[in-house]
């Protein structure tokens, strides 16, 4: 029993958001599963980018899912898809479910997605990067470099308005959630970029996780006053020992 406090300590501390940039970000061919216009092979494509059951923003209207905003070149951060940068498309290549994506152009500033509380997990579908026409970097919270978008293993370049990544970014165990992505342009060309199919996994409201440490707590001490209680009952029900 003594044991009980020191192993639960250990768990809530693991729980506990710490500072650290330790994210990982894997890409994916756009070409292995997809097959024309909003495909059918969507939960496959899901189950391969490894986002199967995120919390997904499909770009079909102009409401973002709760607790998203993007901020598009270099505007503030929007909790609806800013006028005109809607994209109704006519080039099924272009887009990764549906008929819209998120069209951003790179003029004057960056396209920034946040989040809020964050993700243990995010992924995007990137097309018409169009490389070398746009160089496009990838910043997590503010500080990690994830390069460009067209060094990605699995990128395929395209000729306007093509599919041409899949990205997922992960967050490994104690690291701090993912609350921005940013899509830094180092060209500034003009020319535009289409993000779609965003899917987060979104960590738990901190009231949530607050009400778990309660709970862990509350376990830890109800184990050793629960055998304190057991002890005094049975020393009371005991039966007085024959003097010797
Ligand atoms: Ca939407
Ligand atoms: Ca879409
Ligand atoms: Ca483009």
């Amino acid at each position: 029993m003594k044991t009980t406090f020191p192993i639960t300590l250990a768990t809530i501390l693991a729980m506990w958001p710490r500072l650290a940039t330790a994210y990982t970000i894997t890409s994916f061919d756009p070409r292995v599963v997809w097959s024309g216009h909003n495909p059918p092979e969507i939960d496959d494509f899901d189950g391969l980018v490894g986002i199967t059951g995120f919390t997904i923003e499909d770009f079909e209207d102009t409401a973002l899912m709760p607790g998203l905003t993007v901020g598009i070149d270099g505007g503030a951060p929007a909790f609806s898809v800013p006028a005109g940068q809607g994209y109704f498309d006519n080039r099924p290549s272009n887009v990764w479910d549906g008929s819209q994506a998120l069209n951003a152009p790179f003029i004057s500033g960056d396209t920034v997605f946040q989040h809020s509380p964050g993700a243990t997990s995010w992924g995007v579908g990137i097309s018409d990067v169009e490389d070398p026409l746009s160089q496009i970097r990838i910043l997590v919270n503010g500080a990690t470099d994830l390069g460009l978008v067209s060094d990605l293993p699995n990128y395929v370049a395209g000729v306007n308005e093509q599919r041409e990544v899949y990205v997922r970014i992960d967050a490994e165990a104690g690291d701090t959630p993912i609350t921005q992505v940013r899509f830094q342009s180092l060209t500034l060309d003009g020319d535009r970029v289409n993000f779609d199919r965003l899917g987060v996994a979104v960590v738990p409201e901190p009231s949530t996780a607050l009400l778990i440490i309660v709970g862990l707590i509350g376990l830890t001490f109800r184990g050793p006053r629960a055998s304190t209680s057991r002890r005094h009952r049975e020393q009371q029900t005991e039966p007085d020992k024959p003097i010797i």
